[in-house]
């Protein structure tokens, strides 16, 4: 197949494969809404999980399971995944970032009936130094290791990781949960999901 696909709205372009294993399962947009008036596009995503990993896991529920229900257990499974964020929005601050994943993050963590979410909130985002820039074109990845540890990056480099299931589970939710940031991104990579499973 291809080496990479363009995410249309945007022209943001995302490999078929990043860190040697995980594979694109789909590719969204992230939008936010000022004051209910426009609207702004702040990054294109793409979502990878790791092909071994996935076939390990899943491959006994495929032709058992909808694709949906799939997604399901992959959202909840020991399963390395990554959500690779490219920047678009030329104008983004630190303090807009916390507060968006304050909003985000925040709100799925309590829909998740987590506790303790303040505390949890707060170690991710005491990650993000406020010297810390972030132009368009910058690439964030935001993965899920083995044994529920976030790890995020910036260009490459290590920010932090931290161990919590919650946390992982809620930040997959904004991308691949009930009300996603992008549906026909969620449907997309269920589709994936069930082929990476047939093949
Ligand atoms: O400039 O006031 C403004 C709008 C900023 C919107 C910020 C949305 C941030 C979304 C999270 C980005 C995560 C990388
Ligand atoms: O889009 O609302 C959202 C949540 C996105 C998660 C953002 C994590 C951002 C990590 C950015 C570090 C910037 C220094």
């Amino acid at each position: 197949g291809p080496a990479s696909v363009v995410e249309s709205k945007t022209g943001e372009s995302f490999p078929c494969v990043i860190s040697g294993t995980r594979r694109l399962l789909g590719i969204g947009l992230r939008r936010k809404s000022l004051l209910g008036l426009k609207s702004i596009d702040v990054y294109a995503f793409g979502v990878y999980a790791d092909k071994d990993e996935v076939r390990k896991s899943l491959g006994d529920k495929y032709g058992k399971l909808s694709a949906a229900d799939l997604k399901q257990e992959l959202l909840d499974a020991d399963v390395s995944l990554t959500i690779r964020l490219q920047i678009v929005y030329g104008k983004l601050s630190i303090r807009s970032v916390r507060n968006a994943f304050e909003d985000s993050v925040g709100s799925r963590l309590q829909k998740l009936g987590g506790t303790d979410n303040k505390e949890l909130l707060q170690r991710f985002t005491s990650q993000f130094k406020d010297e810390y820039k972030i132009p368009r074109g910058s690439v964030i990845e935001l993965s899920r290791e083995r044994g529920h540890v976030l790890r995020t990056t910036i260009e490459g480099k290590d920010v932090g990781s931290i161990e919590s299931k919650a946390l992982c589970r809620s930040i997959l939710d904004l991308y691949i949960g009930e009300e996603p940031f992008d549906k026909q991104a969620k449907e997309e990579i269920e589709t994936n999901l069930a082929s990476l499973l047939q093949k």
